[in-house]
């Protein structure tokens, strides 16, 4: 049986990749399994110097599988208790982690597959792809990670209609909305998608890692603790190898070569 998830280094970069195409990558519980592991080694492993995510087939992710859910089975599933063991997991460990990550949505990201979509720190979409809160279509609101992040990305108005009409968002008008990052034709989107996240892996990496706390943490600090936060981070960053790297390779005027220490 083939893997859900596939996961290969080259040139510094884990290319993680959803592997259920004929269910549009929906999520099982096999699958989250398999992306903790692959994020853990993302982690763990210094030669990883930044992930890219992106879906088999036609599609990016289209969420929960629903074929794991019985609605005539007598049992109430605990949602609850399936966003605490997965997907809340899913989401802090990308967070947590100090190395840039790049999604790179093929096709359709519905449901949680939109919002672990949007969980990534850039966001590239194939033209051809959708953004839909599904949710609404079957009676949930947006999980995770979704009514933090989209109200925070193109404000509570859109966030609520998105939320409310589970209308798709084509990749075109996410990037017009700043929803994300950029979109590209479908036949490019992988070979620009690699090379920004294989630059991203060549680059001075700790500082971005650093960077990313940062501005994830000025969502809720208030400005004097995101000053200080801004200290702190820059007299860790001040003693890096890729600091000394940076500032020599300025005044000797020649291409830095950053280790990502
Ligand atoms: O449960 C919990 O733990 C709580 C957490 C919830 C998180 C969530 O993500 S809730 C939201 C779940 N997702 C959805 O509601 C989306 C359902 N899918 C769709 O609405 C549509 O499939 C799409 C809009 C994503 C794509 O439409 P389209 O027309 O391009 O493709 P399709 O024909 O509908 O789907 C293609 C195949 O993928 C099809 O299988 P088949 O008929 O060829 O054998 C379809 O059943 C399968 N598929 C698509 N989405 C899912 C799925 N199978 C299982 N689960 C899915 N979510």
């Amino acid at each position: 049986m083939s893997q859900p998830v596939l996961a290969e280094t080259a040139n510094g970069v884990l290319q993680i990749t959803l592997n259920r195409p004929d269910q549009l990558n929906a999520f099982t519980v096999e699958m989250h399994e398999h992306l903790r592991a692959a994020l853990y080694r993302a982690a763990a492993e210094d030669d990883i110097r930044a992930v890219l995510i992106t879906g088999a087939g036609r599609g990016f992710c289209a969420g929960q599988d629903l074929s794991e859910r019985d609605p005539d089975s007598g049992d109430i599933v605990d949602l609850g208790k399936t966003l605490r063991s997965n997907y809340n997991p899913l989401i802090k460990s990308m967070r947590a982690l100090e190395k840039p990550i790049v999604g790179a949505v093929n096709g359709v990201a519905a449901g949680a597959g939109a919002n672990f979509a949007l969980a990534c720190d850039i966001v590239v979409a194939a033209e051809s792809a959708r953004f839909i809160q599904a949710f609404a279509n079957i009676g949930l609101i947006p999980d995770a990670g979704g009514t933090f992040t989209l109200s925070r990305l193109v404000g509570e108005t859109r966030a609520k209609a998105l939320a409310m009409t589970g209308m798709p968002l084509g990749a075109a008008e996410a990037a017009q909305w700043g929803l994300i990052f950029k979109c590209f034709p479908d036949d490019q989107l992988m070979t620009e998608a690699r090379s920004l996240a294989e630059s991203l892996a060549s680059g001075a990496t700790l500082g971005m890692g650093k960077a990313k706390l940062a501005i994830q943490a000025a969502a809720t600090n208030t400005m004097d603790e995101q000053l200080e936060l801004e200290a702190v981070l820059q007299a860790e960053l001040g003693a890096s190898t890729d600091f000394r790297e940076g500032v020599r390779a300025f005044l000797e005027k020649r291409p830095p070569k950053f280790t990502g220490k």
